[in-house]
């Protein structure tokens, strides 16, 4: 059984807080721990992150090469992502016997309500991992 939290929210709900403070929690009571960033916007991480959507795609890569504003910018690293699924899983692969994960997703709603990219990503990291998840 995989153990972790999909932290979703809305923008500044302080997703990124919690699984910094969640990180720190689970270090001192002695759990191995991964925080995967999965938001593009996250500039300065205040945890140590084992997986970074950085790694994958940019957002500033991304809206130069495509012209797109930050919000477009977005739907399309998560439209990417989805897509990209496999890269996700094989990095996620060596954490899963023993470390709690922590996701940490970006909040723009758009990503949730008008397309649903976000959620779909999310469904298929419960369904591949077989994370057990309370919403
Ligand atoms: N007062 C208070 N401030 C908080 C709390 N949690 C987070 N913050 C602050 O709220 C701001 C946003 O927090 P983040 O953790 O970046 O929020 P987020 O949901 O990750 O934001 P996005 O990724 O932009 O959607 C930061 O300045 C935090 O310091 C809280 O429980 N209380
Ligand atoms: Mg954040």
């Amino acid at each position: 059984m995989v153990f972790g939290h999909v932290v979703i929210g809305p923008p500044g709900s302080g997703k990124t807080t919690y699984c910094n403070g969640m990180s720190q929690f689970l270090s001192l009571i002695g759990r191995k721990l991964a925080v995967i960033n999965l938001d593009p916007v996250n500039d300065e991480l205040p945890y140590e992150c084992a997986i970074n959507i950085e790694d994958l795609i940019k957002l500033g890569d991304v809206m130069n090469e495509h012209s797109l504003g930050p919000n477009g910018g977005l739907v399309y690293c998560m439209d990417y992502l989805e897509k990209n699924i496999d890269w996700l899983e094989s990095k996620l692969k060596p954490l899963l016997k023993d470390h709690y994960l922590l996701f940490d997703f970006p909040g723009q709603v758009e990503l949730f309500f008008l397309h649903s990219n976000a959620r779909s990503v999310i469904k298929k990291l419960i369904k591949k991992i077989r994370l057990a998840c309370k919403w």
